[in-house]
């Protein structure tokens, strides 16, 4: 196994082609993900024991041997499959795509290919084609399909990644792999299911730039307009996708794709009841769309073909918001604000600018620094609602400010939008605002990022950066650091907290010694483990707030605050996987103490 890169979240390099492919993409917004494999046939279990950790990594996770593994395919006979259901669920959640495994890290085809006997056709009793039957019922109802391909990953194949306890990996000859089952099955895919959407692979973790390079053209060549995900690795997809179900804490830049699952695993596991409350489901849609990412969500069907029920039971509530709100997610741009709000969020389309409640606003709502004029402002679900608004400036700091009579506000649970129609395109102030509730958080894709370290210096090791999914990346210098300017508008004093996050099943890289300027003033802190913050966006990245201490505005008027780290604490074993061992920077929230 080799080194990982960390390019699965780079933003990918502008394709002239992609931009055209793109435009369904963009607009459709929210998506189905469909894992579904022989897998779903252990439901989580292995000889009557519960696999931990997702199911479909259970091949790997128990080492089976592909002789074991291999005969699940004679009980697959799912009775219950019915591809016109699935389509349909897709439309009545309000997506406008489907993502489905054609062959996941098992190795298996879920399709009949010639190229390979070990396909759901040849293989099974069942000795049908699922991925057909789809592409039908997608096509009835202008359904975008699309095929999950595992490029890399492949358990089955002896020149394959990653299946160590049959195959010898020194014997492995990774471009047989790509000859001899790749390639054929990727033109399997592309010629024999009409047009396909995007070919979504997955994982890339020892192929070479190289060999990347030619699977994307291998794709484009057979149909121009396929979307290849970010995770073909090196940056060559035609976005970007941060990790599994990880939520950013802010508007993103470039076309992002967020995965998620429902409960904690992907493919079907009988004892996995950790479901999302819907809530929660709708509301990541409206983060996601605000901070222009699509949202990708995932079922996992059982060995009958059939849908949980409280997976299709949430997809249906979800359609029922969408029905009434769908204008205000598909075909938007994000936020005109990179931070979020601690009363919800905002996603544009022209001169709309929609204004997502995840509760009930205060009656008097005020908003800090929109330019544009407003002509109106009225409920999405009743337009004949209507809000009496009014805009001025600041005088002390110039702040644009809007103020909303909220009198007859009807609330839609468990979001309500309220349209805003503008005189043109919203402008905002660039700076960051201090919010009503008299917050201040700076986040990292808002910050200048720089360095004080010397040319030889900077040659020797790689620079910090924002990546893009909105985290800091190779902070390993105590040289670097970010700095905002931003609009206080109350003087008085604030607690100042770092926000730190690390990813799951890893070893937390805390300790580091971060020192805030602003105002005169040095704070120094180690972060640690102190608070973990609630919220969605911790449920499998904790967010830890590393309190920092005071700081005083005098007076009202722009700020400028620098971040930085006194004394790194970077462990040889904290680089893994899903880290490059450095300090992941989210943001620094300054609050009223
Ligand atoms: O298809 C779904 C997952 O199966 C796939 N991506 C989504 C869309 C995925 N591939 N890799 N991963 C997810 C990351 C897997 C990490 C782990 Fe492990 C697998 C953790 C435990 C088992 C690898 C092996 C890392 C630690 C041990």
């Amino acid at each position: 196994m080799r080194a990982v890169d960390v390019s699965a979240v780079k933003t990918p390099s502008r394709n002239p082609d992609s931009e055209k492919a793109l435009q369904w993409w963009r607009k459709a917004r929210f998506g189905l993900f469909i894992h579904w494999s022989l897998s779903s046939i252990k439901a989580g279990e292995w000889k009557g024991e519960v696999v931990p950790g997702l199911a479909e990594w259970m091949m790997f996770q128990k080492k089976i041997p592909v002789a074991e593994f291999a005969p699940l395919a004679q009980e697959f006979n799912p009775r219950k499959f019915d591809a016109a259901a699935w389509a349909q669920l897709a439309v009545d959640a309000g997506m406008r795509y489907v993502v489905i495994t054609a062959k996941h890290h098992e190795g298996f085809a879920m399709y009949h290919s010639k190229a390979d006997p070990y396909n759901v056709v040849d293989a099974t009793p069942w000795g049908r084609d699922p991925l057909k039957e789809l592409a039908k019922e997608c096509r009835k109802r202008r359904l975008k399909l699309c095929f999950y391909y595992s490029q890399d990953l492949d358990w089955h194949h002896p020149d394959g990644a990653w299946n160590t306890w049959d195959y010898d990996e020194a014997k492995k000859k990774p471009e047989r792999y790509l000859r001899e089952k790749v390639f054929p099955q990727l033109r399997e895919l592309l010629t024999q299911y009409g047009s396909i959407g995007m070919i979504w692979f997955d994982t890339p973790l020892t192929l070479s730039r190289a060999q990347s390079r030619r699977i994307r053209k291998f794709v484009k060549d057979l149909q121009p307009q396929c979307l290849v995900s970010g995770r073909i690795g090196h940056g060559l997809g035609d976005y970007s996708l941060p990790r599994d179900n990880f939520l950013p804490g802010a508007r993103l830049e470039g076309d992002w794709e967020t995965c998620a699952t429902m409960n904690d695993t992907w493919g079907y596991k009988r004892t996995d009841h950790a479901w999302k409350p819907v809530d929660n489901l709708i509301t990541t849609l409206v983060d996601l769309a605000s901070k222009g990412s699509n949202y990708l969500l995932n079922v996992g069907p059982d060995a009958d073909g059939v849908v949980p029920a409280p997976s299709v039971k949430r997809l249906h509530q979800m359609g029922a918001w969408m029905a009434v709100n769908g204008e205000a997610i598909r075909g938007t741009t994000p936020s005109p604000f990179k931070p979020e709000f601690s009363w919800g969020r905002m996603t544009t389309k022209g001169r709309s600018l929609f204004l997502h409640f995840f509760g009930r606003p205060e009656r008097r709502f005020r908003l800090h620094g929109l330019k544009t004029k407003v002509r109106s402002a009225a409920l999405l679900a009743a337009p004949e609602v209507k809000f009496a608004v009014t805009q001025s400036v600041d005088p002390a700091t110039g702040t644009p400010l809007l103020d909303i009579d909220f009198k007859g506000f009807k609330s839609t649970r468990p979001v309500t939008v309220v349209k805003l129609q503008l005189a043109a395109a919203p402008e905002v102030e660039e700076r960051t605002m201090q919010q009503p509730d008299d917050s201040i958080t700076l986040v990292g894709p808002q910050a200048q990022v720089g360095t004080d370290r010397s040319e030889s210096g900077a040659a020797a090791k790689p620079a910090m950066r924002m990546g893009g999914n909105g985290l800091t990346e190779n902070w390993a210098n105590t040289e670097d650091w970010l700095e905002w300017d931003f609009v206080v508008l109350k003087p008085g004093t604030y607690d100042a907290m770092v926000v730190t996050t690390h990813q799951h099943l890893e070893p937390w890289s805390g300790g580091h010694t971060v020192v805030v300027s602003c105002a005169g003033k040095q704070l120094r802190r180690r972060t640690k483990q102190a608070v973990a913050l609630p919220g969605l966006r911790s449920k499998y990245y904790p967010q830890w707030g590393t309190p920092c201490g005071k700081l005083r505005f005098a007076e009202a008027g722009v700020y400028t605050l620098r971040l930085q780290i006194e004394r790194l604490n970077v462990k040889a074993g904290d680089k893994t996987l899903f880290s490059d061992g450095g300090m992941q920077f989210s943001e620094l929230r300054l609050a009223p103490a």
